[in-house]
């Protein structure tokens, strides 16, 4: 679809982003959103960051465990640097403009929009009849959480790209349908070395939080021996490490090591190379789990102190709620009015 024109100063920079609590951090999410988060707030840019409950049973949870993994994950936010003082940090359930927007970008998304959707593809799998309707809607309810706070810029890994152009789809339709310049037309922020971290077990699959296998991952809750023990398992090839990244094309596993080391030791893949060509992996594994180790131990501890106290966490979400309703609230109640319902409550 081509760009329409653009007011850039009606819509100034705001970030929004968000991590579904279907389960433990990983740190796929970690590399490839949170820390991208955490650099955001710190630029000193407006920033809105949602534990995504309402995504997460898109396919079946455990009520006791969303619970836990929803406070788990906003404890995850705070112990990596999010501070829910200069960040807004919420659940999206707290906020009901998310659901009602998501209905009415629902009357704006074609089925031929959602028929492309690979991630609705890969989760469902072979037996999409039996795939809950909302799994099926859950990028338009994406582009929702972003909408209704006229997000400018969303801090992703490369698995949402897709759901972001359609984002971008879905606020040009509305716009054009309704004859405003009402929602911006959003820009995936995709940075760094770590933007699809694969699985530790099969370098062509992404690291997944649901994932059936607890060795194909790195959750932020593993303690230091369980992250070391994971490296030095994960599957590598018997060939030392290239001069060059040339030299890692058809080798996806090699190249995930190398892209989790260059995430974490804020280098790119080609000085990582560059300083371990002819490293066999029996001593880069155990140079990577000790920097790994340096990184997350911190973060881990934090998240253990924080959950101590779920109250405490509820209360921060609950405050971030209320921040996020009171920009959300206003955007809606003018989509209420642009799409012509009454609104005549006292
Ligand atoms: N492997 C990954 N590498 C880099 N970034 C990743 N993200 C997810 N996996 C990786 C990014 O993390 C953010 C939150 O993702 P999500 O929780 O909304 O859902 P997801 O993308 O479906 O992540 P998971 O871990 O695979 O969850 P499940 O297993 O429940 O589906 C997003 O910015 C995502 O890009």
């Amino acid at each position: 679809m081509a760009e329409p024109v653009q007011t850039p100063a009606a819509f100034p920079r705001r970030i929004f982003s968000g991590i579904q609590p279907s389960g433990g951090i990983t740190l796929g999410n970690y590399l490839g959103a949170l820390k991208r988060f955490v650099e955001k707030q710190n630029e000193g840019i407006e920033t809105i960051y949602c534990m995504v409950d309402m995504h997460a049973i898109t396919v079946w949870q455990d009520p006791a465990k969303l619970r836990h993994a929803t406070r788990e994950g906003a404890a995850a936010f705070i112990a990596a640097g999010i501070d829910p003082a200069r960040s807004i940090l919420f659940n999206q359930s707290q906020v009901s403009a998310h659901a009602e927007l998501g209905w009415i970008f629902n009357c704006v998304a074609r089925l031929g929009w959602m028929n492309r959707m690979t991630q609705f593809k890969d989760k469902a799998g072979k037996n999409a009849e039996a795939a809950s309707l909302g799994l099926y809607a859950y990028p338009a309810l994406m582009a929702a959480d972003i909408m209704a706070y006229h997000a400018t810029h969303v801090p992703v890994g490369e698995d949402q790209k897709q759901h972001l152009e359609l984002t971008r789809d879905i606020a040009m339709k509305f716009n054009h349908d309704y004859g405003v310049e009402f929602f911006p037309i959003v820009e995936p922020v995709i940075e760094g070395a770590a933007t699809r971290v694969m699985s530790l077990r099969d370098g062509t699959k992404k690291m997944s939080k649901s994932d059936p296998s607890d060795q194909s991952r790195i959750n932020l809750t593993d303690d230091a021996d369980t992250i070391a023990a994971k490296i030095r398992k994960a599957k590598t090839d018997a060939d030392p490490l290239p001069d060059s990244l040339d030299g890692l094309r058809d080798r996806p596993e090699a190249r995930n090591l190398v892209n989790i080391y260059a995430a974490l030791a804020g280098l790119t893949p080609s000085q990582v190379v560059a300083e371990n060509a002819g490293a066999l992996f029996g001593s880069f594994k155990p140079k990577l789990a000790d920097l790994a180790v340096a990184h997350l131990s911190p973060i881990t501890t934090e998240m253990t102190r924080l959950m101590q106290d779920p109250a405490e966490i509820d209360r921060i979400l609950g405050v971030g709620a209320d921040r996020a309703d009171a920009i959300a609230r206003p955007i809606l109640d003018r989509v209420y009015d642009i799409t012509g319902m009454i609104r005549s409550r006292r």
